[in-house]
């Protein structure tokens, strides 16, 4: 089985210090929790950006002085700015994320409008996902189709992938937890869909983050664990970083006999050109 790629998404838009004091919001804390999980294993790092008040931001002036920080204590590492945000946030704010150099190599492209909990609605309308599917093949950005379920599968592949604006191969993450549930029923329907030649990551939101990375290492797949994801080590004992999560995750893939990707070797699974410097 190829290498096993950790994604670490260590800050997210949704959690706050209230969840888990460690939640970063500050470049240097987020610098903090990037090098925690780089240093753990993860070879790439899923970013999402405050102010220091801990409001989500897109701005790409934010975006650039903390990939800078991360770039300077961990040079190799994949950093996938997101273009999801938080809830409310228009296409335009979203998109400035990417406005950084040198252009991102791999950013997130949500496939789908999804319920996020209460009355928020994370809104993805077919234009939305063509026009962000454009703008990266045209900025060379690879995209990192997020499916929240497998109907989001068929949306992006139809509005964006029947039109040309996915370049192959493909890679998918499947977010369990938010719209479908995290079981391994759930994750194999997604994964049995890919079309041929797709590379994928399974998460899972909360409690089930852990066996869904199990399982996403014993199918093959690829591993997101992070703060956006889930704040616990384990039952009511809160992580104290990233870092620790991460370090879960690589001992469950040493247990399950499967080796850890370098940021280099990841890039080669992922099809993503060398980082220009
Ligand atoms: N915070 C969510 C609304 C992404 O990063 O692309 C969107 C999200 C997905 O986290
Ligand atoms: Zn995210």
């Amino acid at each position: 089985m190829e290498k096993l790629i950790i994604a670490a998404c260590i800050c997210g838009a949704e959690v706050t210090k209230e969840h888990n004091p460690a939640v970063p919001y500050t470049v240097e804390e987020i610098v903090r929790e990037a090098k925690s999980a780089y240093d753990a294993g993860a070879s790439v790092i899923h970013l999402h950006v405050r102010e220091d008040d801990g409001t989500p931001t897109q701005s790409a002036k934010r975006f650039q002085e903390c990939m800078d920080a991360i770039y300077a204590v961990c040079p190799d590492v994949i950093i996938q700015p997101s273009t999801g945000g938080a809830v409310g946030m228009t296409d335009e704010e979203r998109l400035d994320s990417t406005n950084v150099t040198p252009t991102p190599e791999f950013v997130t492209l949500d496939c789908g409008t999804c319920n996020f909990g209460g009355d928020e609605i994370f809104v993805n309308t077919d234009n939305t996902i063509r026009n962000f599917a454009k703008t990266m093949q045209e900025k060379g950005m690879k995209p990192e189709l997020e499916c929240f379920d497998k109907g989001m599968m068929d949306i992006v592949l139809k509005a964006a992938g029947k039109k040309g604006l996915l370049d192959t191969p493909m890679h998918f993450d499947f977010v369990l937890g938010v719209q479908m549930s995290a079981t391994v029923r759930d994750l194999s329907f997604c994964v049995d869909s890919l079309p041929p030649g797709c590379t994928w990551t399974g998460c899972a939101i909360g409690k089930d983050e852990f066996a869904i990375a199990a399982a996403s290492i014993i199918m093959g797949g690829h591993v997101r664990v992070g703060f956006e994801d889930n704040l616990y080590l384990e039952k009511g004992v809160l992580a104290k970083s990233n870092g620790e999560l991460v370090e879960k995750v690589v001992r469950i893939a040493k247990e399950l006999g499967r080796e850890i990707a370098t940021p280099d070797e990841a890039r080669e699974i992922l099809s993503i050109p060398p980082r220009k410097k």
